[in-house]
């Protein structure tokens, strides 16, 4: 059998993809920002503006029947995995058009039809569901991929430990994305972690593990090829560390004393949507004329998914008890 071909391609419209996304991204949770300071959008909201190239370079890997799961920092996965704009918007409204019916808000999206299985607002929360869902799907014998989106914080929980051990004893095909931002709220790695380098925490476990430049979307799609092709073959799990930066506040009540300005700063210049599109303009795969088609095309989707989020409905509150319980079989 040959080896799997694993190269990215950076064909023009390659680069258009991964732009356009990387954008979609971007503008979307901009947008999201504003809204809620509107207060059109309340609770909770953590915005991934700054890590955009790791959601966009694994989603590249993925199948239809490959499943996620992610974190309450997930719109972009939500975004990039193919639930409307539309239906994530109407979901931070609270509107029942929502993709969880409004009942989950920002940190729960759910879209079983894309097989997108959350939002979990719980640290470390989605890998044990990750792994479970790679055991029902390795138990039927079906040959997908659960990839499962996790901070670095997560790796101080118990969870992280029992599911890699677990995923790594029964052999199953999650790959493991940790979004190394350095921050789990104001704690920096090191005031935690005696082991900083996360992948070699997980390689421990006996997967193959490796860390990635999470600001440069080329290096994830190619990172995420080769362990997507090393999980389809060996049905076994696979550990990718994206280190990366948050440059917004963890959430928007963050006064973020924990960081220097210049520091925030410094990585911004790293920005993967900068560097991106710089490298794409400058290598001549992209035109000027082609990043502001993109930004119309993001434009016109964002504000078509605000109106159907304003036109929903609110749930009926004869509703209030539904999905509590079991309902009774007659
Ligand atoms: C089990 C648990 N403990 C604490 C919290 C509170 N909390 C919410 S986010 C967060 C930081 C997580 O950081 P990290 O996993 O690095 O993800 P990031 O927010 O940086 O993407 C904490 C401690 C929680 N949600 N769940």
């Amino acid at each position: 059998m040959n080896a799997p071909d694993t190269k990215v391609r950076l064909t023009r419209e390659h680069c258009r993809h991964l732009l356009h996304q990387m954008l979609r991204v971007r503008r979307f949770e901009e947008k999201c920002a504003e809204l809620y300071t509107q207060e059109k959008i309340r609770g909770f909201l953590h915005l991934y503006i700054g890590e955009e190239a790791i959601a966009v370079g694994i989603m590249q890997v993925l199948e239809p029947e490959d499943a996620i799961v992610a974190t309450y920092r997930e719109h972009g996965h939500a975004l990039v995995r193919g639930v409307s704009a539309g239906a994530i918007m109407a979901e931070m409204f609270g509107k029942q058009e929502g993709c969880s019916r409004g009942r989950g808000g920002s940190m729960h999206l759910f879209d079983a039809q894309t097989r997108f299985y959350g939002g979990n607002a719980i640290v470390g929360g989605g890998l044990p569901v990750a792994t479970g869902l790679a055991l029902a799907d390795a138990l039927s014998g079906k040959a997908h991929v659960t990839a499962c989106f996790f901070g670095e914080g997560a790796a101080a929980e118990g969870e992280f430990h029992e599911a890699l051990n677990l995923a790594a004893l029964w052999h199953l095909p999650v790959l493991f994305v940790c979004e190394n931002n350095l921050y789990a709220m104001g704690t920096a790695l090191d005031l935690t972690e005696a082991e900083t380098d996360i992948s070699a925490k997980a390689a421990s476990y006996k997967m193959p593990s490796e860390a990635v430049d999470g600001m440069n979307v080329v290096d994830v799609e190619a990172a995420a090829r080769k362990a997507a092709a090393a999980i389809r073959e060996s049905r076994g799990p696979y550990f990718l560390e994206c280190r990366t930066y948050r440059f917004r506040a963890h959430s928007m009540y963050d006064p973020q004393l924990y960081r220097t300005k210049e520091e925030v700063e410094q990585w911004k210049g790293k920005g993967p949507i900068k560097r991106f599109q710089k490298w794409a303009l400058d290598a001549g795969e992209l035109r000027e004329a082609d990043v502001a088609e993109i930004e119309q095309a993001i434009a016109a989707e964002i504000s078509e998914a605000v109106e159907f989020a304003e036109a929903g409905s609110w749930e009926p509150v004869e509703n209030l008890t539904r999905d509590v319980g079991a309902e009774r079989r007659a």
